[in-house]
C-alpha cells in the first residue's frame, strides 16, 4: 500500500470510528494521518505476524487522543482484523479512545499528554546500551509541548546523543480549545528544539514527499553528529475535510448523522486515491444531506472568540502564523 492510500484509509476509518462510537478526536486524527501513513509505509520496520519482534522500530503516539489513527494504520497493516475497528470506544473493546498497549503493535499506552517522549527516550537509551539497531519514533502534539516533561526528555536525549530517536511534532497550531499561541505561546518553536541540541527539520506535515525527505534527513544528520532529530511537521488540524479544517469544534466533536457524516464522506470520496476501496460506503453517499443556513458550519469556535474581550488582537497574532502556508493538494 502507498502512503497516500494508507493516509486516505486512516481518514475514512477515523470518520467511521468516531461516527459509530460517538467519541474521539477527529480533527487530531485527520491532522496526523499523513505522518503515521508515511512512517508505516516508507520508514519503519515492523512485522504484523510478530508484533514483539526484537528488531522492530518502536512507535509511540504520544498524542494518544488520536488513537483512531494508529488503530486504523495497524489494522490496515495486518496487526488485527479491520472489522475490529468498529468496536472503537465500546465497553470492553481493546480499542479504547486513547491508545492502549493491549493491542498488538502498540508498545506504550498514551492519553495523558507529556509522557510519550520520556518513554521513547528510555527505549532509545536501552537500545543503545543493548547494542540494538532499531529506532524509536515518537509523535507529539504541539499543545502537548506545553508539558514540562517533554523538555526534560529533550535535554536527556541530547545529553546522551540518542541519534536512534526521532520525535515528530504534529504542529497544527491548535490544541483543545484554541490556537496554541492563544493558550501558551510556543513560538519560536524550531529555535527552542535547536537550543535543546536537536537536529531540527521543518516540513509541511501533510506533504508525503516532504515527510519522506525529512526522515532521510533525520537519519543523515544523526549519523553525522549523533544527535536526536525532531521533525516539526506543519499540519492543518482537520486536514482533508474542508469544513473541519482549522475549526476547533472538531477537536472533540464527532461527525453526527446527517450533513456532518454525509459531507465528511463525500469530501473524502472526492480525493480517493486509485486502488483504494471504501469498506463502509464503497460508492460514496448517493444523495448526501447538505448543511443549511441554520447549521453551525464555518463559525469560529475558539475559546478566545467565545470568552475573551481582547480577541481581535490575539487573532491577528495567530493569523500571521497559522494556516498561511500553501495547502498540499490531497487529490493528485
Ligand atoms: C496531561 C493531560 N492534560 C490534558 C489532557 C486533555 N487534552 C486532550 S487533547 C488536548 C489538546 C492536545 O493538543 P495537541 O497536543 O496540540 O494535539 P492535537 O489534537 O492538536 O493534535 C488536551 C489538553 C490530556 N489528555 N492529558
Ligand atoms: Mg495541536
Amino acid at each position: 500500500m502507498t502512503s497516500e492510500q494508507l493516509a486516505w484509509k486512516i481518514r475514512r476509518h477515523g470518520i467511521e470510528m468516531t461516527h459509530i462510537s460517538g467519541g474521539g478526536h477527529i480533527g487530531s486524527v485527520l491532522s496526523v494521518a499523513d505522518i503515521i501513513a508515511v512512517l508505516y509505509t516508507d520508514v519503519m520496520k515492523w512485522k504484523p505476524d510478530a508484533p514483539k519482534w526484537e528488531g522492530r522500530d518502536r512507535f509511540i503516539l504520544s498524542k494518544g487522543h488520536a488513537g483512531a489513527a494508529i488503530y486504523a494504520a495497524l489494522a490496515e497493516s495486518g496487526f488485527f482484523a479491520i472489522e475490529e475497528l468498529k468496536t472503537h470506544y465500546a465497553d470492553g473493546s481493546r480499542l479504547s479512545g486513547h491508545v492502549s498497549h493491549h493491542l498488538p503493535g502498540v508498545d506504550f499506552s498514551t492519553g495523558s499528554l507529556g509522557h510519550g517522549l520520556s518513554a521513547g527516550v528510555g527505549m532509545a537509551y536501552a537500545a543503545r546500551k543493548d547494542r540494538k539497531n532499531h529506532k524509536v519514533y515518537v509523535v507529539l502534539g504541539d499543545g502537548e509541548c506545553n508539558e514540562g516533561s517533554v523538555w526534560e526528555a529533550a535535554l536527556f536525549a541530547n545529553h546522551f546523543r540518542l541519534n536512534n530517536l526521532v520525535a515528530v511534532v504534529d504542529h497544527n497550531h491548535m490544541q483543545s480549545l484554541d490556537f496554541t499561541e492563544n493558550t501558551l505561546e510556543i513560538e519560536d518553536f524550531a529555535a527552542k528544539w535547536r537550543a535543546f541540541g536537536w537536529n531540527t527539520i521543518e516540513v509541511n506535515g501533510n506533504s508525503h514527499d516532504e515527510l519522506k525527505r525529512a526522515f532521510l534527513e533525520a537519519e543523515r544528520s544523526g549519523l553525522e553528529n549523533h544527535k536526536p532529530a525532531v521533525v516539526i511537521a506543519d499540519t492543518i488540524k482537520g486536514y482533508g475535510i474542508r469544513f473541519m479544517e482549522n475549526d476547533i469544534l472538531w477537536h472533540y466533536r464527532f461527525p453526527h448523522d446527517g450533513w456532518e457524516y454525509d459531507m465528511a464522506v463525500t469530501k473524502l470520496h472526492q480525493c480517493m486515491p486509485e486502488g483504494v476501496r471504501d469498506p463502509y460506503t464503497p460508492d460514496g453517499i448517493l444523495n448526501p444531506v447538505r448543511p443549511t443556513e441554520s447549521d453551525d458550519i464555518g463559525n469560529d469556535h475558539t475559546f478566545s472568540f467565545s470568552w475573551k474581550p481582547e480577541y481581535p488582537e490575539q487573532m491577528r497574532r495567530v493569523e500571521a502564523g497559522a494556516g498561511t502556508r500553501e495547502r498540499v493538494r490531497l487529490c493528485r
